[in-house]
Parts: structure tokens; C-alpha cells; sequence
């Protein structure tokens, strides 16, 4: 090949490749400027917590900009403490984290502080020496959600004329220690004290969880069935009781038979209401990813943000729900 030739291609080969540069995928080509956020969940206890760390997991996605590195706890907090250090030697950008108790954060959250990591907690509420130790919250007043619950009680057993004659309550708890299950238990404890007719006559731990409540449930049972109210502190635990109460031929029903109060309104439990099963489902909204990235958005933007976040909840009753009404919701 004469020099011209070879100068000709050669030109042309610079250029073709020029042209024809990898092009980077939009993930590794914006790797550096993504977002990382470390993010502990409680466990997968519940349709409840599976929803909420979809929401999160949908909302701190690649495509909106994040590096999500997510831990399931298993119900252990020392599981939750290890995965925050973790998140802080990995100098993540944010870390997000659902706090199974309300006591035993201060330590590790100081470490978060001396690493300049902000952390936004989500869901349950904690109790911390120093405001600072965390950035945000985003959850639910549970001591609301169980006044709700309480006053709708109080309505109903007034319509019924039965604001007289012993109530008989049994009483299971959610995840002792937890923001949920302290708010929760502190309304319907403040309802017997208000209602000189209402009586305590079992309280027991379920854990959250539709097998702990049906085994406590049981149990109860073989200890009594007189029984007017099982006030539930979420609907895997609702379900739960209800099961262990239609094995012994006890009806769930409002009107005539035990009256089932539950929590979170998530789609299983609705449906339950929707049969007449679960006599009021109060909402605990667990749709809160997009809470999140708007505070990290924010925090990127060095805009102030609102360092508590109550998020907007409703609640259902077996007299006014509908199959539209569940249709319509997202979880
Ligand atoms: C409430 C949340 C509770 C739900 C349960 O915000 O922490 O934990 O009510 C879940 O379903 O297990």
C-alpha cells in the first residue's frame, strides 16, 4: 500500500473509531454521581413490611438516580446496628433505617453523626439522647392511629346500646418495644380506663405476625370464649386470631359476633373487612419511599426540610367498605 493509501486509511480508521466509541450504559456512565444510600429494614414480618420496603426499593431505584444497598434485619436489632456500621464504612451518602425498637440507637447513631452521614428514619419512631442524631423522620402516629380505633369502638358500642353491660377485650400486641405496638396498646389502655365497662381480659405479645397471634390466640381460648373485642395491633396478626377463633366455631362479625379491630389496612386485611371478618381497619400508610427521595432531594439541594413527616392515613369499616375502595389502593 502506497504512503497516500495508508494515510487515507489510516485517517479513516481514527475516525471509525471515533464514531464507533463504547458508548457507556447510563448506570456505569452516572455510577459516580448516584446517590448511595444505606437502608436497614426491620424484617419481612408482614403484607405491611413488604409493602413499605417495596415503596422504598421502587422510590431509591437506579433509574431515579440511587445506589441502594438494602439489609434485612430479621426482627434483630443487633442485625440493624451492624448493618448501619457497615453503611458507615462504606461512607454511604444517606443511610435510611426502620428502627425495630424505640430504645438502643444512641451509639451507633453518634458514629453516623462523627461520619457526617445523614440518616432519615422511616416507620417506627425512636427515643434519642440528641435531636441531631437523626436528620428525619417519616412515619405514623400510632397513639392516633389507636385513638381512631377507640373512638370508633366507643361509637359502635353505643349504637348497639351496650354502653352498659361488660365489653370483654382481649388484647394483642404487636412487636413489644416498638414505636407501633407502645402507641397503639397506650390508646386502647387510655379506652378501658375511660370505659368503666370495658375489661382487659387477656394481652398478649403476637409479634406482628399472623402465626404468633393464631398461637396466643389459642390459647387464649382455652382459657376463656366470652369475648366481645380482640383489638389487633396489624392485620397478620388480625387474621391470625380470627383464624384460631372460627376454629372453635366463633364468629367474627361487628354486628353479631367478636368484634375484630385491626391495623394497617393493607390489602388482605381490607379484604377480611370487606367479609365482615375485621370489624375496623385503621391505616398505616407504608407507601413511603417517595417521602424519602423528596427529603434526599432536598438534602441534595441544601434546602431545609421538615425533620418530622407524618404521612396522611385513613381507616375502613366493615359498614361502609367497598370492593372499589380495595381495587383502588396500591397495596
Ligand atoms: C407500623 C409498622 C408495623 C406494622 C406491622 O408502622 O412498624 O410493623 O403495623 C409491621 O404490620 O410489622
Amino acid at each position: 500500500m502506497d504512503k497516500r493509501m495508508f494515510a487515507i486509511f489510516a485517517c479513516f480508521a481514527v475516525l471509525l473509531c471515533g464514531c464507533v466509541k463504547k458508548a457507556q450504559p447510563a448506570t456505569e456512565a452516572s455510577k459516580d454521581d448516584q446517590i448511595v444510600v444505606g437502608f436497614s429494614q426491620v424484617g419481612a414480618e408482614s403484607e405491611w413490611r413488604v409493602a413499605n420496603t417495596e415503596s422504598i426499593k421502587a422510590a431509591l431505584s437506579v433509574e431515579n438516580g440511587y445506589e441502594l444497598i438494602y439489609d434485612d434485619a430479621r426482627q434483630e436489632q443487633e442485625n440493624q446496628i451492624r448493618a448501619i456500621r457497615n453503611f458507615i464504612q462504606q461512607n454511604v451518602d444517606y443511610i435510611v433505617f426502620s428502627p425495630k425498637l424505640e430504645t438502643g440507637w444512641n451509639s451507633i447513631l453518634q458514629e453516623a453523626k462523627e461520619a457526617g452521614i445523614p440518616v432519615i428514619m422511616i416507620d417506627r419512631d425512636i427515643i434519642v439522647e440528641e435531636e441531631d442524631l437523626f436528620t428525619a423522620y417519616i412515619g405514623s402516629d400510632f397513639r392516633k392511629e389507636g385513638e381512631k380505633a377507640v373512638v370508633w369502638l366507643e361509637n359502635l358500642l353505643e349504637k348497639q346500646g351496650r354502653t352498659e353491660e361488660p365489653i370483654r377485650i382481649v388484647h394483642i400486641q404487636g412487636t413489644i418495644g416498638s414505636s407501633a405496638q407502645i402507641g397503639r396498646t397506650s390508646a386502647l389502655e387510655q379506652g378501658i380506663k375511660n370505659n368503666i365497662n370495658w375489661e382487659m381480659v387477656a394481652q398478649e405479645c403476637g409479634d406482628f405476625t399472623r402465626a404468633k397471634a393464631y398461637e396466643v390466640m389459642g390459647a387464649i381460648l382455652e382459657q376463656t370464649k366470652d369475648i366481645d373485642v380482640v383489638y389487633c395491633e396489624n392485620d397478620g396478626e388480625a387474621l391470625g386470631a380470627i383464624d384460631a377463633m372460627e376454629e372453635v366455631g366463633i364468629k367474627c362479625d361487628a354486628n353479631d359476633g367478636v368484634i375484630v379491630i385491626s391495623f394497617d389496612a393493607t390489602r388482605l386485611g381490607l379484604e377480611y373487612c370487606l367479609k365482615g371478618k375485621i370489624a375496623l381497619d385503621v391505616e398505616c400508610n407504608p407507601q413511603q419511599g417517595p417521602y424519602v427521595d423528596a427529603i434526599i432531594q432536598k438534602l441534595e439541594r441544601g434546602e431545609p426540610i421538615e425533620r418530622e413527616n407524618l404521612i396522611e392515613e385513613t381507616q375502613f369499616d366493615c359498614f361502609t367498605i367497598t370492593q372499589k375502595m380495595i381495587d383502588d389502593r396500591k397495596y
